[in-house]
C-alpha cells in the first residue's frame, strides 16, 4: 500500500493535485474542493492495490461474491478511507499547516443518499465488512441521479426536496466506459423449433439500454485489498435513437430517449412499504441484468474456466428480492447465450444465488403484476413462467392432491409473481437477519418452502461496521478502550469483551462517563447552533432514529412523552429525572399517518419547548433529515436507545447495535436483534417490556384485543386518544393516527403496549438515579457488542453461504 511519507509530502501532493484541479491559489479553495483533493489523493494511493487486488482474484481464480443490492447507504468517505490506509493523523497535520482543519473539511463531502434505511446501510457495512477480511466481494447497484429526499420541516410538517448529491461531482467514482453492457426492455418473445427436436427462443422488437458502470473503490481497513461498488448508469444507445430517427418518428426518439433516463434517476422513497411500480421494476432487471452480464463476461475473460464451472467461482447474494430477476436473467444467459440445457442451467443458477429475506410485513413483500412484467419483460416472463410450471408439477407429484400446498409456494398466482418464492426456489441458501426472524420465517412466513428445503434456511444476525460505528464515529471512545485493554479489539472486534473486567473499575468508569459526557456537549451545541434549543446534558438522552414507520411506533414513544406532559401540568411540583427526547427519520412522502407522526412529534415539542413550567426537566426535538452522518453524531450521546417495535415486526433493526456499542442502554421489546442483546448482557444492562412475538401473533390469529375496551376503560388512554383530536395539542388535529389507534383496532398495540412502556420508562428513569450501576450497564453493552460487528456476520456468510476464502495479492 502506497502511502504519504510525512506530512511534507502531503502538502507538496495536496498543493499540486489542487492547482491541476482547480487551477486556483489554495486560500480561495472551498471546503468542498479541498475535500475532494484529498479523495483524488487517497485514489491515487490506492489505484495500484485496485488493479491489483482485481488481477490476484483472477490470476490465482479465487471464487468471488457479489452482492447486489438495491441500495447501498454508504455515508461519507473521506474519513473512512483516511482511517483504512492509516493516513488520517498525516493527513490533519498536514492540512493544519495549510490552514485548514480536518474536521471543517469532513462535513463538506455530501452523504450520497443511494439507500432508505437499514437494508441499505447494512449493505454498505456488509461490503466494508468484506474489504477488511481481504475476502473477494464487491457490491452491484445503481447510480442514482438523485437520492433519497431530503427532509425539511415546514410548519412542523415534512417537505421532500430532490437530493441533488451528484451537483458538485463524486470524487470516488470512476466511469468504465469500455465495460458498459446492453439490456434489453420490451418486444416479442416467444419459443420455435429448432428444427433438431429443441426449442429456442427468438426476442424481438426489443429497446436496448447502455447500462455504464460507474466503479467506487472500497479500501480494506489496514490490508492491501481494494473491491469494488459497481453502480450501473443508465444512457440511451445512439444506434436505437437512429433506428427511431430514421424510420421518421421523432416522437418515438424522444420518448425512448427519455424513458432510459429515468431508469437511473430516482431512487424510490419505500422502505418496507409498496410505491413505484413499472419503473421500478425496470430499475429491477436493470442493475440485476447489467451486473450479470458483467459478471459472467468477465468469467470467460478471465478465468476461462467452462460455464459449467460457473458456481465454482462466483457466487451471487440477493439483499432482499429486488435483485431476484438475477435467477431468471442467469438462466437467459447460461440458455440463449451459452447454448445450456435447462436442466444445466437451473442448477448452476441455483448453486450461484443466495437469498437474505429482511421482512416478514406482508405488505413489503414485492409481487409484480403479470400483464405490466410480461410487457417490459417478455423472456424473462417466458423463464418464470416454466421455472413455476416444473415447480408445481413436482409438488403435485409430491403432495398429490394437496392444492393448498401448490398455492402456498406457487410463484405465479393470482395474477401476480411473487418474488420471495422466486428467491428461495431459485437459490441454495435463504436467511433471515436475527434469530427470532429467521425462526418466524421457518415457522411461519416460508413455512410450506421450509418443509420442502428444511436445509436451505439458516440464520445470520446482522451486524454493523464497528469501524465506522465506534472508531470513526466515538474517537475518544476508541481510544479509551485501546488505553484500558489495548487495541487488538479493533481487528478482532470479539475482543471487546475484555472490558468485562472493567464493568466495576470506578476510575475507567469516570473516563467513560467523561467521554460520554463530551459527546452530549457537542450534540447540544449542534442542536443550539441548528435549532436554537438549549438542552441540558446532565439529562437522559433518550433517542429514536430510524424510518418512520407505525410498527416500529416512535407514536408509544411521544404519547408517552405527552402523558409526561400532562402529569406535569396536573402536579406542578412534581420532579421527574429531566429528558430530552430525540427523534429523527423520514418518512416515504405516500405514508400519511408516517407523516402525521412527525407532525405529531414536531407540535408536542413546540407546545412542551415553550412551556417554561416544564422544559427545565423536558425537551422534545425533531432532527431534520437523518441521514448516516446525522447518525454518526447522535450515537455516540444517546444514553437511552429506543428500540420498541411491535414484537414479531422488526426483522433486525441495527441501529440497536450502533447504539449499544457506544454504551447506550437499550429500552426495547423482544423484537429483532433485541433479543439476542438482551440475552447477552441480561436484565441488569437493558430494560425489556411489552407484547412477546407469540402473544402478538395470538392477538392477531384469535381475536381478543380492542382498543376501544382499553380506550373506554382507562382515563390516561382516553384522555391521550382525545387529545389527538380535541385540539389539545397545539390546536391541531391528527385523525389518521387516531383512525389507526381506534377504528383499525391499533393494529400495532401501542395502546396494549403503553403501560407496560411508562413502566419501563420509570426504570429507566431510576436506574440513571444510580450513576455508578447505570455506567456498569454502558461498560457491560460496549464489552458485548463485538458480536454485532458485521466482521463477525461476513465471515458467517463467507464460511457457511458463499465458500469463499480470504485472498492477499503480493
Ligand atoms: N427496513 C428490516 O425491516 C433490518 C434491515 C436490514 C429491513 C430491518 O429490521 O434490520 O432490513 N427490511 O436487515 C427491509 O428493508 C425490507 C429494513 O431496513
Amino acid at each position: 500500500m502506497k502511502t504519504w511519507q510525512d506530512k511534507e509530502e502531503f502538502k507538496r501532493l495536496f498543493t499540486e493535485k489542487a492547482y491541476r484541479l482547480w487551477e486556483k491559489e489554495l486560500q480561495e479553495l472551498t471546503l468542498n474542493e479541498v475535500y475532494q483533493t484529498i479523495a483524488y489523493m487517497i485514489r491515487d494511493l490506492v489505484s495500484e492495490d485496485w488493479i491489483r487486488t482485481n488481477q490476484s482474484y483472477a490470476a490465482k481464480k479465487v471464487k468471488q461474491v457479489y452482492y447486489f443490492s438495491i441500495e447501498f447507504l454508504m455515508g461519507r468517505l473521506l474519513e473512512s478511507n483516511l482511517l483504512n490506509v492509516d493516513m488520517d493523523n498525516i493527513c490533519r497535520d498536514g492540512l493544519k499547516d495549510l490552514g485548514w482543519d480536518l474536521e471543517d473539511v469532513i462535513p463538506a463531502e455530501r452523504d450520497p443518499g443511494l439507500g432508505n434505511g437499514g437494508l441499505g446501510r447494512l449493505a454498505a457495512c456488509f461490503i466494508d465488512s468484506l474489504a477488511a477480511l481481504s475476502l473477494p466481494g464487491h457490491g452491484n447497484s445503481i447510480r442514482y441521479q438523485y437520492g433519497l429526499f431530503n427532509q425539511r420541516i415546514v410548519d412542523n410538517q415534512q417537505v421532500e426536496l430532490p437530493d441533488n448529491w451528484l451537483s458538485k461531482g463524486y470524487p470516488w467514482e470512476v466511469k468504465k466506459v469500455d465495460k458498459a453492457v446492453y439490456v434489453r426492455f420490451g418486444g416479442n418473445a416467444y419459443m420455435r423449433p429448432t428444427g433438431d427436436g429443441h426449442l429456442e427462443c427468438v426476442h424481438e422488437q426489443f429497446s436496448t439500454v447502455k447500462a455504464v458502470p460507474y466503479d467506487v473503490p472500497i479500501i480494506g481497513c489496514h490490508n492491501d485489498t481494494v473491491n469494488t461498488l459497481r453502480l450501473w448508469r443508465a444512457e440511451y444507445s445512439r444506434e436505437e435513437v437512429y433506428k427511431e430517427l430514421s424510420m421518421g418518428d421523432r416522437h418515438r426518439a424522444f420518448r425512448y430517449k427519455d424513458s432510459v433516463q429515468q431508469i437511473s434517476r430516482f431512487l424510490y422513497p419505500d422502505d418496507s412499504t409498496e410505491d413505484g411500480r413499472r419503473l421500478r421494476l425496470m430499475q429491477e432487471y436493470f442493475f440485476v441484468s447489467a451486473g450479470v452480464q458483467s459478471i459472467v463476461r468477465h468469467y470467460k475473460q478471465k478465468y476461462g474456466e467452462s460455464i459449467y464451472r460457473f458456481a465454482q467461482y462466483v457466487a451471487i447474494h440477493i439483499n432482499d428480492t429486488h435483485p431476484a430477476l438475477v435467477i431468471p436473467e442467469l438462466m437467459r444467459i447460461f440458455m440463449d447465450e451459452e447454448g445450456l440445457s435447462w436442466q444445466s442451467a437451473w442448477e448452476i443458477t441455483v448453486r450461484t444465488v443466495a437469498y437474505t429475506n429482511h421482512t416478514i410485513l406482508p405488505e413489503a413483500l414485492e409481487k409484480w403484476s403479470i400483464p405490466m412484467f410480461k410487457d417490459l419483460l417478455p423472456r424473462i416472463y417466458l423463464i418464470i413462467e416454466e421455472i413455476n410450471n416444473r415447480w408445481l408439477q413436482e409438488v403435485r407429484r409430491r403432495y398429490p392432491g394437496d392444492e393448498n400446498k401448490a398455492r402456498d409456494v406457487a410463484i405465479l398466482w393470482d395474477g401476480q409473481i411473487h418474488m420471495a418464492h422466486l428467491s428461495v426456489l431459485g437459490s441454495h441458501s435463504v436467511n433471515g437477519v436475527a434469530e427470532i426472524h429467521s425462526q418466524i420465517l421457518k415457522d411461519s412466513t416460508l413455512h410450506q418452502f421450509y418443509t420442502c428445503f428444511p436445509q436451505r434456511f439458516s440464520n445470520k444476525t446482522n451486524g454493523i461496521s464497528h469501524r465506522r460505528w465506534l472508531i470513526e464515529a466515538n474517537p475518544k471512545l476508541a481510544s479509551l478502550i485501546d488505553d484500558t485493554i489495548g487495541d487488538k479489539w479493533r481487528k478482532t472486534p470479539a475482543r471487546l469483551s475484555e472490558l468485562m473486567a472493567y464493568k466495576d473499575d470506578a476510575s475507567f468508569k469516570e473516563q467513560l462517563a467523561k467521554v460520554k459526557t463530551e459527546r452530549k456537549e457537542w450534540l447540544a451545541r449542534y442542536i443550539k447552533d441548528k435549532y436554537n434549543q438549549d438542552i441540558r446534558t446532565d439529562s437522559i438522552f433518550d433517542i429514536q432514529i430510524k424510518r418512520i414507520h407505525l410498527y416500529k411506533r416512535q407514536t408509544l414513544n411521544i404519547l408517552h412523552i405527552l402523558h409526561l406532559y400532562f402529569l406535569l401540568k396536573d402536579n406542578p411540583s412534581m420532579k421527574i429525572t429531566p429528558r430530552t427526547y430525540l427523534f429523527g427519520g423520514k418518512a416515504a412522502a405516500s405514508y400519511g399517518e408516517a407523516k402525521e407522526t412527525i407532525r405529531l412529534i414536531n407540535v408536542v415539542s413546540h407546545m412542551i419547548n415553550s412551556d417554561r413550567t416544564v422544559n427545565q426537566q423536558l425537551k422534545v426535538l425533531f432532527l431534520e433529515n437523518y441521514n448516516v452522518s446525522l447518525g454518526q453524531m447522535l450515537f455516540p450521546a444517546a444514553d437511552v436507545s429506543e428500540q420498541i417495535s411491535t414484537a414479531g415486526k422488526e426483522a433486525s433493526g441495527t441501529g440497536n447495535m450502533k447504539f449499544m456499542m457506544n454504551g447506550a442502554i437499550t429500552l426495547g421489546t423482544m423484537d429483532g436483534a433485541n433479543v439476542e442483546i438482551h440475552r447477552l448482557i441480561g436484565d441488569d444492562n437493558c430494560v425489556i417490556f411489552g407484547l412477546r412475538a407469540d402473544e402478538v401473533m395470538n392477538y392477531y390469529v384469535r381475536g381478543g384485543y380492542s382498543s376501544w375496551k382499553m380506550y373506554s376503560s382507562d382515563p390516561e388512554i382516553r384522555r391521550l386518544m382525545d387529545a389527538l383530536v380535541d385540539g389539545t395539542v397545539g390546536g391541531d388535529y391528527f385523525g389518521l393516527l387516531y383512525e389507526s389507534f381506534l377504528e383499525k383496532n391499533d393494529e400495532y398495540f401501542v395502546l396494549k403496549d403503553f403501560k407496560a412502556y411508562c413502566e419501563a420508562q420509570k426504570e429507566i428513569a431510576k436506574r440513571y438515579g444510580n450513576k455508578s450501576d447505570w455506567l456498569r450497564a454502558s461498560v457491560v453493552n460496549i464489552a458485548q457488542s463485538g458480536y454485532f460487528s458485521s466482521d463477525r456476520t461476513i465471515e458467517q456468510y463467507a464460511n457457511d453461504i458463499w465458500h469463499l476464502k480470504p485472498s492477499k495479492h503480493d
